[in-house]
């Protein structure tokens, strides 16, 4: 029966074929790599290693060009753009995506990891389910990566969370949104690779992320205030479409999952190390680096608890066996 979906798996495989000439055994194949974060930040230089990695253990047979900065694709639209096979591989952050499946929002439920440790069982607790719901799009997972803890950018002291009312608020995904409309905020969400200009601009004067973006986005030019509170440790994740990667030859399959378990281990190893250097940056550029008050870190242990409410309502029985499951490791 030729439906919809047919039709859909015969273009996207058509696409992969003819921009990726893998059906052609001797040529050298060369693979796009979308990703959404500055060339020098963590992230894209693991997956620009990671390249490196393939060709090498492929004997140059397979190349993988990785696109910085939201450069090939915008960050909501890599997922899409490699399930279609416009793109062969693709970095995102996995939270954009929760309102795909909650579990793509598990790791940004405030409080319940926020050490790389804590962050590293999460992982392992919710890679199944992580796994599944990406196969079910046509990808396959191949390494996931953190980001630093989440702490709060402004420019004004912040008591409480009513110090929040009013703030242009740039938000990243559901839950950042959410906590800017519960503090009376005014969330508008924007990815990274435009928050520099929404700064400058005045667009927004707040939002919450590690010291590495807040690095990268040259934050001490428009804002003064980092309140480290460490709210939870958000993770990128990089997959393939999966009928490029079944249309490689075995050994080709191979050096792709080793290089990718070389650049999750790489990665989770490059953000440990570098977290406290990007807050000392921080500070190094003026800015007020501190831990939240009291009364704003209790202020927040109360939208925490908001957002993993709303998370474990939407996410159900599967959500809650997930949280079980974490914490008993
Ligand atoms: N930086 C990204 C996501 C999380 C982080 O630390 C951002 O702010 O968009």
């Amino acid at each position: 029966m030729i439906n919809r979906r047919t039709i859909f798996a015969t273009v996207a495989c058509f696409a992969i074929g003819l921009g990726s000439g893998v059906n052609h055994a001797s040529a050298q194949t060369t693979w796009n790599l979308p990703a959404a974060y500055p060339a020098d930040n963590p992230h894209t230089e693991n997956l620009v290693a990671f390249a490196k990695d393939v060709e090498a253990a492929t004997g140059g047979k397979l190349k993988v060009n990785v696109h910085a900065n939201a450069s090939l694709f915008k960050a909501p639209d890599i997922k899409r753009a490699v399930a279609t096979g416009q793109a062969q591989m693709g970095e995102v952050l996995l939270s954009i995506h929760e309102n795909e499946d909650p579990v793509f929002g598990l790791d940004v439920v405030p409080f319940l990891a926020t050490s790389f440790p804590e962050a590293m069982k999460l992982y392992q607790a919710s890679k199944p389910a992580i796994e599944k719901k990406l196969a079910s799009q046509g990808l396959m997972l191949l390494f996931a990566v953190p980001w630093a803890p989440q702490g709060v950018y402004t420019k004004k002291d912040l008591n409480s969370a009513a110090d929040m009312k009013g703030l242009k608020w740039r938000a990243y995904n559901v839950g950042t949104s959410r906590i800017g409309e519960l503090v009376g905020a005014q969330p508008v969400t924007i990815q990274a690779a435009e928050l520099p200009q929404a700064l400058a601009t005045g667009i927004v004067d707040s939002f919450m992320s590690s010291g590495g973006t807040g690095y990268d986005t040259k934050v001490w030019e428009s804002l003064t205030h980092f309140y480290d509170v460490q709210a939870w440790i958000p993770k990128n994740v990089t997959f393939v479409n999966k009928a490029a990667f079944d249309a490689l030859d075995k050994p080709t399959q191979e050096a792709i999952l080793k290089a990718a378990a070389t650049a999750e281990t790489r990665g989770w190893k490059a953000w440990e190390d570098k977290t406290s250097w990007y807050v000392e940056q921080l500070k190094a550029k003026g800015m007020k680096v501190q831990p939240p008050s009291a009364t704003l870190k209790d202020d927040f242990k109360k939208i925490g608890e908001q957002l993993t409410d709303d998370w474990l309502k939407k996410a159900g029985a599967d959500g809650k066996a997930l949280v079980d499951a974490y914490k008993k490791m």
